[in-house]
């Protein structure tokens, strides 16, 4: 019996990834790039049993779904294969953050997961390796592989993986106005646009295009542009999905609000612009000089019930680390259902 424990954290992207061009790989049908951020981490333990047969997954402490535990299954299916293994395995993992309600939970559980799951079953791999791994579980997860700034390449089944890209420093802080689970999930949603919107051709070729300038941006540390092209990028993607049919859409009033008021930052002369993900919660990008006054501005924008996820006082996220294997912080619970 093996066991491994890992560590892996959230990340926003600034240029999105929407669009597969092959479902059953995870390729994109354009490159991304992100920030893996230092909070809301997820944690995971795998132990491998001595035995065939069904996977136990516990999530939060709770037996998982039966769907999340199905994905969580086919995922370590992809591992079993590679070592020629095929003993279940129990995954035990907890999310420090809101699960299923557009921040990345399912980035950094599957990063933590490929992390931890490669070691129990005894997989030895690099970071690129690692991250084409992760990003079998569910994309984004590939670029939670890597600490920081990351691209993800569009590539072929080899060269689909996360890198680091050199970048100024840079903070995002999450305004959470809701923390409920989305109502459409973003596989879903992601396969309707690119089936339905008219639009979708031109959102893939433009994102090659933003991502080009964005990792331009990047490299001269031009923050004024990374911020206008990580903005415009995310009202593209939810120009897009609103586009589908049937009409997905992601934004909220209270979404809308936040918008409002990140241009209002931004006309007082404040480095602030906002992103926000298959969700209704919007993450501002800014810098660390200006970030306190940021997470300031939006403290009364964001949830107060703390059952609807409310972080408190606004986090300010800086870069975090990528997935990495950790010291057994949990016990197992054996036997759950
Ligand atoms: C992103 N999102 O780049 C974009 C922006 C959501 C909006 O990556 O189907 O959970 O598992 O590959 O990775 C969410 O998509 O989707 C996502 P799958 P994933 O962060």
């Amino acid at each position: 019996m093996s066991r491994a424990s890992s560590i892996a954290y959230p990340n926003i992207a600034l240029v999105k990834y929407w669009g597969k061009r092959d479902e059953a790989l995870i390729l994109p049908a354009a490159g991304s790039l992100s920030l893996t951020v230092d909070d809301l981490a997820t944690t995971t333990a795998v132990e491998v049993t001595d035995r065939p047969g069904e996977d136990i997954f516990i999530l939060n402490g709770r037996a998982a779904s039966a769907s999340a535990t199905e994905r969580t299954s086919a995922f370590l299916d992809v591992i079993r294969q590679q070592v020629g293994d095929d003993r279940a395995a129990v995954v035990d993992s907890t999310n420090a953050g809101p699960t299923g309600a557009g921040m990345a939970s399912s980035a950094s559980g599957f990063a933590a997961l490929a992390s931890a799951a490669a070691s129990a079953y005894g997989l030895s791999l690099d970071q690129p390796a690692l991250s084409r791994l992760a990003r079998r579980g569910s994309g984004s997860a590939c670029r939670s592989v890597i600490g920081g700034l990351a691209v993800w390449h569009a590539g072929d089944e080899l060269e689909s993986f996360a890198e680091p890209v050199p970048g100024p420093d840079l903070r995002l802080v999450p305004v959470i106005v809701s923390g409920r689970p989305k109502a459409v999930s973003s596989r879903r949603a992601m396969r309707l646009s690119r089936d339905t919107s008219p639009f979708y051709p031109a959102w893939v070729s433009s994102t090659e295009e933003t991502l080009r300038q964005m990792i331009a941006a990047c490299a001269a540390g031009d923050i004024e542009r990374i911020g206008q092209l990580t903005e415009s990028h995310a009202l593209r993607m939810h120009a897009v999905i609103a586009s589908s049919t049937p009409p997905v859409r992601y934004l909220s009033p209270a979404s809308l609000t936040v918008l409002d008021a990140v241009q209002e930052l931004r006309a007082d002369g404040l480095a602030a612009w906002a992103t926000a993900d298959a969700g209704p919660n919007v993450c501002v990008l800014t810098t660390p000089g200006d970030a306190g006054q940021v997470a300031q501005a939006m403290a009364g924008l964001a949830v107060s019930d703390p059952a609807e996820g409310a972080p408190g006082p606004l986090r300010i996220l800086g870069p975090g680390p990528g997935a990495h294997l950790i010291p057994d912080p949990v016990e197992l619970t054996r036997g759950a259902s």
